[in-house]
């Protein structure tokens, strides 16, 4: 399916994907960031400042690690809770057309050294281009979060960036690989009679986090949800990173944003696709509810207060596809 320049919602309005430009002066993009993750739990980030350099040496490593052979790669497995994986997405039975590798993504950086020595025969050089890219990334998530808090005029604007900058957030970080495939004559003639590409490379889901920075290669894959349930397909730009609003931020705002479903359709190009998440996530024993500042004097709080563990907790014990925060409904 080829990405829109527009996306037609209930409203019958067409819009764009929400693109926030971080040169822009902070009262444009708080303000216009508060509205994309109201009306779509996601948006685009150009001039992020992120150093090229950072993500180039990232993305080149992860080239390098699942271009290995395979009995190599599951050397660095099984997942659990970092490592490699291959198909098998937790432990719950759900499977995508996808190899992954899982990574801490928080201090102190010898956890992420240790990860790092069945993955790459150089680790502390894999460990330390990990450490730099985290390092832009959360930043950037700090960044965002602060434009959020003061968008939505909160009294302490670092509220949700004193989550995930907490030296014990929780935070994880995933280097998706989708391999190509090989148009064979076959394969061309039964995409020419079937040309839309609808096997799933990793399914439908909310991320359980704070938020989700993607950043990914000229390959065509990610598609979220719009609130009426339509799929809309998001044009690969390697140079910009997509923020996806997790399900705690969803709790945390009393529903006002929404943690956005999301998927990635199995590659259907000769070349491989390969995204890479940042997952911004509080401590563990981090009390996650609504705020007050987010209710009008007679609203109701919609979740019940929860740690973030017992969320984990919670998430880890069901299917990808379902609706964790349910589990957390106050009535
Ligand atoms: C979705 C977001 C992140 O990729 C992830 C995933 C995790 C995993 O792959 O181990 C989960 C999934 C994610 C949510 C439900 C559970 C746990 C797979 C799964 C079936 C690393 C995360 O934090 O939650």
């Amino acid at each position: 399916m080829p990405c829109p320049t527009s996306i037609r919602t209930k409203k019958t309005r067409a819009v764009g994907i929400p693109t926030i430009d971080l040169s822009q002066s902070k009262a444009i993009t708080s303000k216009s960031i508060v509205e994309a993750c109201q009306d779509f739990g996601f948006f685009k980030l150009i001039n992020h400042g992120v150093s090229h350099h950072a993500i180039a040496q990232l993305e080149s490593q992860g080239f390098d690690f699942f271009q290995k052979p395979s009995s190599e790669k599951h050397r660095a497995g099984p997942a659990n809770p970092f490592g490699y994986g291959c198909k098998s997405i937790g432990s719950n039975g759900d499977m995508g057309d996808l190899e992954y590798l899982l990574l801490p993504s928080h201090d102190p950086a010898t956890s992420i050294l240790q990860s790092s020595t069945s993955i790459s025969n150089d680790p502390l050089t894999f460990s330390h281009v990990v450490n730099e890219y985290v390092k832009g990334v959360r930043d950037l998530g700090c960044e965002i979060l602060d434009l959020i808090g003061e968008g939505l005029w909160l009294p302490n604007k670092s509220v949700f960036s004193n989550l995930i900058r907490d030296v014990h957030s929780d935070s994880v970080l995933r280097i998706n690989y989708y391999p190509g495939v090989q148009h064979t004559e076959n394969r061309e003639l039964s995409t020419k009679s079937h040309p839309s590409n609808n096997r799933i490379g990793f399914g439908e889901h909310s991320d359980p986090q704070v938020l989700t920075i993607l950043r990914a290669n000229d390959v065509d894959g990610l598609q979220i949800s719009l609130q009426d349930g339509i799929w809309v397909p998001v044009c690969p730009d390697p140079s910009a990173f997509y923020v996806l609003i997790g399900d705690v931020f969803q709790a945390m705002t009393n529903g006002r944003f929404v943690s956005v479903r999301h998927r990635a359709m199995a590659n259907n190009s000769k070349n491989p696709r390969m995204s890479i998440m940042y997952f911004g996530a509080p401590p563990l024993n981090t009390w996650i509810a609504p705020l007050s500042e987010m209710m009008l004097p007679n609203d109701k709080s919609l979740y019940k207060p929860f740690t973030w563990a017992q969320y984990k907790k919670a998430a880890y014990s069901l299917r990808l596809a379902d609706s964790r925060l349910d589990l957390f409904k106050a009535f």
